[in-house]
């Protein structure tokens, strides 16, 4: 078993639990002296960092969220003189301000080699070819996995986004190893390669694909249609970036380094679930040095798994993410999350693995969920009875799923917009009616 840096990945639990402690202490005092945003949340709490003793200690400290990052706007959160910062980046918010975050030359080393522990654990090294198909602004996953990439040693492909045909040529003719994209990107990558023909001359091993949800049906298809291995990578800009938990070659569950965050899964009312239980993932971050975070809600629902691994590592792992809180659609008082739907989909040939759900509330003011999927081309026979039996089919599909009864409205393959970043699946209208 190969690792990047043998001495954290597969740390006893017992040192990990002392590192973690002298390095929440460390981050508690760093914000406690240079953060006013966070003097004024433990002075409110009444505690200051020595009462941090134990690690069971953090849940007496604040949480912080999205909104904080947002009310200091732009750098009011830094425990550092800006002189000391070499890199921002910023979180793709679909409202309001933009979430700004910063690195210390420090933090960009630790991250690069995250990243490079991430990519080694996919089982690539420096003979690799890596094509890094994702936006290269201010979007944390183009210049993360970048440098991680580099520092592992592979000759890397900054490809960035766009050009589809393009991207698969590059592919081509660098001799293309391992990709790193969207997923819904990569379904979309998948379908143009079978389209032009070249699925054969690609030599693709590995995938990395996430900064969005995606599913294990996802995943085999994906994994089938490129005959890769296709590797689930979460991360989120306000602890870094990609690199925060990634999946080893067992593909059960991502690793998250422990030694860099503190993992907790909490429940509606701020207490840690069991083992195995669904709850909000909160992290806090134990090495930043520009941005150092407390208990940050992510708002992302996953489970905490902390069996041994058998790849060695001893870091917990979380269950892939299986949406955000604020995601999960309330349809007539069921909770249902787009993964779910994507589960179904996906595993359905008569349609595309695009999909789109609308909200809208009906006369009664009753909500209606429609699914809008695309057929596929070989599935259209051009009699209606035969389109009327594929959207029962999906209908009845997606009712065992969801318990609830959806509309489903077949479309032209190709008529969902495909995206290279972050794929909009719902569109709820039940407020402007
Ligand atoms: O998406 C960082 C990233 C880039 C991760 C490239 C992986 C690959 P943000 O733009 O700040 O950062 O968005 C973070 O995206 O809170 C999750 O809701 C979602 N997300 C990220 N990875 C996954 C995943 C990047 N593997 C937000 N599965 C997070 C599900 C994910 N959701």
């Amino acid at each position: 078993m190969r690792y990047w840096q043998p001495k954290y990945e597969t740390m006893k639990k017992d040192e990990l639990a002392e590192l973690q402690l002298k390095r929440l202490k460390k981050t508690a005092a760093a914000v406690y002296n240079n953060v006013p945003f966070y003097k004024d949340k433990f002075r409110q709490l009444g505690i200051t960092p020595d009462d941090i003793k134990s690690l069971d200690d953090i849940s007496k400290l604040p949480t912080t969220r999205k909104t904080d990052l947002r009310d200091n706007y732009p750098f009011n959160l830094f425990a550092v003189p800006k002189e000391d910062i070499v890199r921002i980046h910023a979180s793709s918010g679909t409202s309001g301000k933009p979430t700004v975050v910063g690195y210390t030359k420090n933090d960009i080393e630790n991250w690069s080699d995250l990243m490079a522990r991430n990519l080694t654990m996919a089982g690539l090294d420096s003979s690799d070819v890596f094509q890094n198909a994702v936006n290269y602004g201010l979007f944390t996953g183009g210049l993360g996995f970048h440098y991680g990439a580099e520092r592992m040693g592979a000759m890397t492909v900054p490809s960035g986004t766009g050009n589809t045909a393009r991207q698969l040529e590059m592919m081509i003719d660098f001799g293309v190893t391992a990709v790193h994209c969207t997923p819904s990107y990569a379904l979309y990558l998948a379908e143009t390669a079978k389209d032009m023909d070249i699925v054969d001359k690609l030599s693709l091993k590995v995938g990395c694909f996430g900064a969005e949800p995606w599913s294990s049906n996802t995943r085999k298809q994906l994994e089938n249609a490129l005959n890769i291995k296709a590797y689930d990578s979460y991360g989120l800009s306000e602890l870094m970036g990609p690199g925060v938990a990634f999946e080893c070659e067992e593909q059960d569950g991502l690793h998250i380094w422990s030694d860099h965050f503190y993992v907790e899964v909490l429940d509606e009312n701020d207490e840690q679930v069991a083992e195995g239980e669904k709850g909000e993932l909160v992290l806090t971050s134990l090495t930043k040095e520009a941005l150092p975070i407390i208990r940050y809600r992510t708002g992302d629902i996953t489970r905490l798994l902390e069996s041994e691994c058998s790849c060695g590592r001893t870091t917990p792992r979380i269950s892939r993410l299986l949406g955000r809180a604020d995601d999960m659609l309330i349809v007539r008082g069921i909770n249902v999350f787009p993964s779910q739907i994507e589960d179904v989909i996906v595993d359905i040939p008569e349609v595309t693995e695009h999909f789109q759900v609308i909200l809208d509330r009906n006369a009664k003011m009753l909500d209606e969920i429609t699914v809008r999927v695309e057929l596929e081309e070989n599935a259209f026979t051009g009699e209606l009875k035969d389109l009327a039996a594929v959207r029962r089919h999906v209908e009845n599909e997606l009712k065992s799923v969801l318990n609830i009864r959806t509309n489903v409205d077949l479309v032209e393959k190709g008529s969902i917009p495909r995206t290279a970043g972050k794929s909009q699946k719902v569109v709820d209208r039940r407020s402007i009616l």
